[in-house]
């Protein structure tokens, strides 16, 4: 049989590349069960964030191979996103067989029926924990940790609007699991990101971020950087400024938001690039002319950034 890769969206973050780690592992458990054949492998799409890569190093975890497009014949499971904008180049969605996601559904089609696992809830991670208990498979103390990790950076620590029942109960259970304070385990994940005066300028504005299409066809580009340095972040306004201008030059963007969000503070601090006016006039801001703006209690791009920004 072709192997079937677990796939995280593009410009992976933490929750990406743990949720396809953990449900690759999963399935591969429910195969061998049946007596059927592993074929489930977890890829990724760029580089592991810092975080990933320290709490695969501390658990002796193997990274997932790197892809470019879906290999020759495999089939494919999203997880963490659902819309092709994000998602592995050459996916036809015939080759679809499952999605498991956290985001709005973004106008997927398929010529048979696939199985979505969808919920509102803060992190795929937390989904991915659930099926483990679900289907009664043992979750490795690794894989815990992995999945911990990425409930915890997804929901900023509990913090983030997004964070439901559901994922407090989550992420009470695994931290248990592995005899570990959730806050603090999530304190530690957030401390070993990269040091913001020192990242290269398009790493820090490209980190994490997401190209989405306007009612009006147009695309933006909306990126967030969580850190607990927001001041080693604003330092560089000027070169984030630069970097963003050039990104609605060089991609057609209708506009580029880069938002520092402070995880003490619990705030977000917005820069914007290309049609400010847009921007402005859906948050109730001044974006125009180099002005950046204070948005206390955002946290989450998909709900208090996104959300609004594509209902306008
Ligand atoms: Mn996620």
């Amino acid at each position: 049989m072709s192997s079937i890769i677990v796939v995280g969206h593009k410009n992976p973050d933490n929750d990406a590349i743990s949720a396809a780690v953990g449900y690759a592992y999963l399935k591969n458990e429910l195969a061998r069960r049946a007596g059927e054949e592993a074929v489930f492998e977890p890829v990724r799409l760029g580089p592991l964030p810092p975080e990933t890569e320290w709490i695969m190093g501390e658990r002796g975890i193997e990274q997932p191979r790197l892809i470019e497009s879906v290999p020759e014949g495999a089939k494919v499971i999203l997880v963490d996103h659902n819309e092709m904008l994000q998602s592995v180049d050459g996916l036809n969605t015939d080759d679809l067989v499952e999605v498991v996601d956290h985001h709005r559904l973004g106008g997927l089609t398929t010529a048979q029926p696939i199985r979505v696992n969808v919920k509102p809830v803060g992190s795929t991670a937390a989904i991915v924990a659930r099926e483990f208990e679900i289907e009664g498979v043992e979750l490795p103390e690794s894989i815990a940790a992995l999945l911990l990790g990425a409930m915890l950076t997804d929901t900023v620590i509990m913090k983030s609007p997004t964070t439901t029942d559901f994922d407090r109960d989550m992420i009470a259970r695994t931290a248990k699991t592995l005899g570990v304070d959730p806050v603090e385990y999530g304190m530690d994940i957030f401390k070993c990101r990269s040091n913001p005066a020192e990242l290269p300028i398009d790493k820090l504005v490209n980190a994490d971020a997401k190209e989405f299409e306007l009612k009006n066809g147009n695309k933006v580009y909306i990126g967030q950087f969580e850190t607990v340095d927001l001041k080693a972040v604003l330092g560089r306004e000027a070169e984030i400024r630069e970097a963003i201008k050039a990104l609605v030059a060089e991609k057609g963007y209708q506009f580029v938001l880069f938002f520092a969000t402070d995880i003490l503070a619990e705030g977000s601090q917005f820069i914007c690039e290309g049609d400010t006016q847009f921007v402005s006039d859906v948050f109730g801001v001044n974006l125009n002319d180099g002005e950046s703006a204070w948005m206390p209690g955002v946290l989450s791009r998909k709900k208090q950034v996104a959300a609004p920004i594509l209902a306008a």
